[in-house]
């Protein structure tokens, strides 16, 4: 059987599923958001992780019809949790084959219809993956989801984009947030110097930013010390499959109207 028709099944038997993984206000440990991270079922009940299928789907046509249920499976945790009150944004990733399909627009357009969803509650992880000129030719793409309300956020930040020429490109990018990238967080607090030179890109842009795979305290206090206030990790949680989450954070969470 091909992946093709593997993964095809795979999504109409209910092999996908989306875990969550919580983000933080690092100062208080409040709860700002949760990104959703795609998880493949195997009938054993065990999981892979994309790292293992994702390029796979990417190489052989089907990341899109992959990243459709992921968007649609998350467009629908929004109306749930929307109808107990909670208004939590949720983070999805996007690889750089949906952004070259056409039909994203309209297609997540309808879906946030179909499921109520604000657009500002849900934010697209683009990545670095997706090179430079793709980011570009994506350009009007990115500033029509934008335009939509939608917020973009530029994953694993630091790991691609070394020249001073594409840092000037990056400040006119549509983007809302920068994730700085693990690894950088990973050497702290021995050696602190690409995480400040990252952070200090980061201000100079003027962009607010998270920080990724955080482990232990000593990173958080230096990122503390740095005033960096936003993070996620194993410090924290682990990416949770979604009843683990609720139970974990939203179970006493403050109701909205
Ligand atoms: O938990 P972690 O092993 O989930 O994820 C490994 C990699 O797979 C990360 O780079 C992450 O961004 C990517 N990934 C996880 N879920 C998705 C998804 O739904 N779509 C895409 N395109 N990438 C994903
Ligand atoms: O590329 P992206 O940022 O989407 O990747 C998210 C990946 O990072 C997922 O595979 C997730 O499981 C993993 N991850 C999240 N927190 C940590 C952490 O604290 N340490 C490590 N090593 N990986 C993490
Ligand atoms: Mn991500
Ligand atoms: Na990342």
């Amino acid at each position: 059987q091909s992946l093709e028709n593997t993964v095809l099944t795979g999504i109409a038997q209910g092999r996908c599923a989306l875990f969550f993984q919580p983000q933080l206000d690092i100062r208080d440990k409040r709860l700002i958001g949760a990104e959703g991270l795609l998880r493949w079922r195997h009938e054993d009940g065990s999981y892979s992780l994309p790292a293992d299928f994702i390029t796979d789907a990417e190489q052989n046509g089907v990341m899109v019809p992959l990243g459709n249920w992921v968007l649609e499976a998350s467009c629908k945790v929004l109306a749930s949790w929307r109808q107990r009150g909670i208004t939590l944004p949720l983070a999805v990733n996007i690889s750089a084959k949906q952004l070259q399909e056409t039909n994203l627009l309209p297609h997540l357009k309808l879906l946030m219809e179909r499921y109520q969803v604000r657009p500002s509650q849900l934010m697209l992880e683009i990545t670095e993956t997706a090179r430079i000129d793709e980011l570009d030719k994506s350009l009007s793409l990115l500033r029509q989801l934008r335009e939509l309300g939608v917020l973009v956020a530029l994953d694993d930040f630091g790991m691609g984009y070394a020249s001073l020429s594409f840092l000037n490109r990056l400040r006119t990018l549509p983007v809302d947030l920068l994730k700085i990238d693990r690894s950088f967080i990973e050497s702290l607090p021995e050696d602190p110097v690409m995480l400040r030179i990252v952070s200090a890109i980061a201000r100079v842009l003027e962009l607010p930013v998270i920080a990724e795979g955080i482990e232990n305290q000593a990173q958080l206090d230096f990122l503390l010390s740095q005033d960096i206030c936003w993070g996620q990790g194993y410090l924290f949680a682990e990416p949770l499959p979604q009843t683990e989450f609720e139970q974990r954070f939203l179970s006493n969470l403050p109701v909205n109207a």
